[in-house]
């Protein structure tokens, strides 16, 4: 991560847009480790409503108009003519998906306003305000006070607009348009197997910042030992050019106090520190041992927890702190167990969390898309390994340069936000992606593109097994020499035929560890019947058996996380009496119900400890 340049440190979006209320604003880096700095929540009641047909930000000709609801206008004479009242409209909480929070709009896919009041008491003319996005699926177009703060696409990451210029001592509105219509070039694309959830669906602060502050900072365990000493590399940004700044890194426990200095770029660039091997407690499962951190410069103090751990492969193996690991994993959408709805919080990961342990699970692969910072930073503390993905998912428009840089751009995102936590180990490119030389340009840029932003970590995709003959299947993907794990997704027993998978082969022809990134069927939790008959659980048990038997027998095997760790909402998934809208292959039904599957699953990974 060291003296890397993130793909957004200048200056991305420049709105000059139709009216003369609307000066250009700027988005500007998320600040590493936002929860740590001074702020104000505007998590809260929200008033909303629908706007199917978009009139709220387009006339009657389809022209954006400069008469918009999100002047949040209101009379003032008798005679005026206002169609549009946020004060009098209904409140969802923030953060949170409008799915789950107005029945009317479980299946609704559009543009929804949101409004909240906010007051800044004491407003300091020497500070800089942003106002701060955990994540907003999927279009946002944001305005303060009337006037535009500016424009996001990509629903699961966060980011920040510079709205220095646009807030006022006292009393303050913040207007969100979110849409979350799909589209073909979008990413994820048109089509994919869970709820689209629409809405602010993470936290939204409103940050003060110093004129001059600590942007980003990286703080890793190097792999090499040397000696009995081992080296933590340190770098840091500013989020401008001042040279000359001194740093101060901290560590109490081991009794780190170092002092760096700025370089003319506002950069640590190769910063490190030595540490005696024995002193060092490592972060595992086992022990996730993370140490208090702080970085200060002036009266700018941010304290984080910081685990340390080195992560490599070794021919087949996966190395953790230099020793072989089995990862004993489960994939895991991000909502929530009992009521269904898009998480946002630790308590909202920890229940998953409990239910992944009694697995006795290591490993999560957080699926299909960057999880919230809670839920990362909570399975953290608990000791989980984690996959991190982009939703590069299925049939995306591989041609087109503006999915690209998309997808690009969530990745760095992803990156930028958690490359100080030392549970993720993979960051994950793609899922099930359909082989072309198209696809193969894209996705090796990407590759590329992690890489420079993190040297550190594992890269991998969800590959897919194209097919098999004579029970031979044989994994063929160009994209094998641009990640580090191979890692394939395989339907054996659901979508394809279970008495099949005692005569299957496979084989992988590449010397990188192997990992089957999803596997498994559904079954409706408390029916039972034959193992013969589809959606019992019966049915999904004997799935499991079978596959866990046939995966036994792959060389170089590294790890499985299984499709899924509970049930989870799906619009392809309408069966009546079964999934009634729900993908039934959690090893947990929704409300917390193990299925007979579970302690098949849990057996076989007592056996891999
Ligand atoms: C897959 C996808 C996953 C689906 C799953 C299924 O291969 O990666 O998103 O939900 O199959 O249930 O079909």
């Amino acid at each position: 991560m060291q003296g890397k340049r993130f793909c957004r440190l200048l200056v991305l979006a420049l709105f000059a847009m139709w009216t003369g209320s609307m000066t250009a604003q700027v988005e500007v880096p998320v600040p590493q480790n936002v929860y740590a700095r001074q702020s104000l929540s505007l998590n809260g009641d929200w008033n909303y409503f629908v706007d199917m047909q978009e009139q709220g930000y387009y006339d009657y000709r389809m022209n954006p108009t400069k008469w918009g609801y999100f002047l949040n206008a209101k009379p003032k004479r008798p005679s005026d003519l206002v169609e549009y009242d946020f004060d009098a409209s209904p409140t969802m909480h923030v953060p949170g998906d409008w799915n789950t929070q107005d029945e009317q709009l479980f299946f609704y896919e559009g543009t929804v306003w949101l409004k909240r009041d906010f007051e800044i008491v004491n407003r300091e003319s020497s500070k800089r305000y942003l106002l701060y996005f955990g994540a907003v699926n999927y279009e946002a177009i944001v305005f303060v006070n009337g006037k535009l703060a500016g424009q996001h696409v990509g629903g699961f990451t966060p980011f920040c607009f510079d709205v220095t210029d646009l807030v006022q001592e006292g009393n303050n509105f913040v207007i969100v348009k979110v849409d979350n219509k799909r589209h073909q070039e979008s990413v994820p694309t048109r089509i994919f197997d869970w709820w689209n959830y629409g809405g602010i669906t993470r936290d939204v602060l409103l940050l003060s910042m110093d004129e001059t502050y600590i942007d980003d900072y990286s703080l890793q365990l190097d792999k090499v030992l040397k000696g009995k000493k081992r080296t933590l590399n340190f770098s840091l940004t500013l989020n401008q050019p001042q040279a000359g700044q001194e740093v101060i890194l901290s560590i109490p426990e081991l009794k780190i106090r170092q002092k760096f200095t700025t370089d003319a770029e506002g950069k640590i660039a190769h910063g490190w520190l030595s540490v005696a091997d024995s002193k060092l407690t490592l972060w595992s499962p086992e022990n996730p041992k993370l140490y208090n951190v702080e970085i200060s410069r002036g009266d700018e103090c941010i304290r984080d927890e910081i685990g340390f751990r080195t992560i490599e492969t070794r021919g087949r193996q996966l190395l953790l702190n230099g020793k072989p690991i089995f990862l004993r994993g489960v994939c895991a959408h991000e909502e929530t167990a009992y009521t269904s709805r898009r998480c946002n919080s630790a308590e909202d990961a920890d229940t998953l969390l409990s239910w992944a342990r009694q697995l006795g699970c290591n490993f999560l692969r957080l699926a299909h898309y960057p999880h919230n910072e809670h839920a990362v930073r909570e399975a953290e503390r608990q000791g989980f390994l984690l996959w991190s993905e982009i939703p590069v998912y299925w049939t995306i428009s591989w041609k087109n340069t503006k999915t690209y840089a998309n997808a690009e751009r969530q990745l760095c995102d992803m990156i930028r936000r958690d490359h100080n936590r030392a549970a993720v180990i993979i960051w994950s490119l793609a899922n099930e992606t359909p082989h072309s030389d198209a696809r193969d340009r894209f996705l090796s840029r990407l590759a590329a593109t992690a890489r420079q932003q993190d040297s550190t970590r594992l890269i991998s995709m969800a590959m897919e097994v194209t097919g098999a003959s004579n029970y031979v299947n044989r994994l063929s993907d160009n994209m094998n020499e641009y990640v580090d794990v191979v890692s394939f997704n395989q339907y054996i027993g659901w979508y394809r035929n279970v008495n099949d998978a005692a005569k299957m082969k496979w084989e992988i022809p590449y010397e990188k560890p192997v990992i089957i990134s999803e596997f498994g069927g559904g079954a409706k939790a408390g029916l039972h019947g034959d193992k013969g008959q589809r959606w019992t659980e019966e049915f999904q048990e004997n799935l499991y058996r079978e596959n866990l038997a046939m995966l036994d027998k792959i060389e170089g095997l590294a790890g499985t996380c299984p499709w899924v760790l509970k049930d989870f909402r799906s619009p392809r998934r309408p069966l009546p009496g079964i999934q009634d809208w729900f993908n039934r292959k959690g090893l947990f039904s929704d409300q917390g119900h193990r299925k007979r599957a579970f302690y098949v699953l849990r057996e076989w990974y007592e056996g891999k400890k």
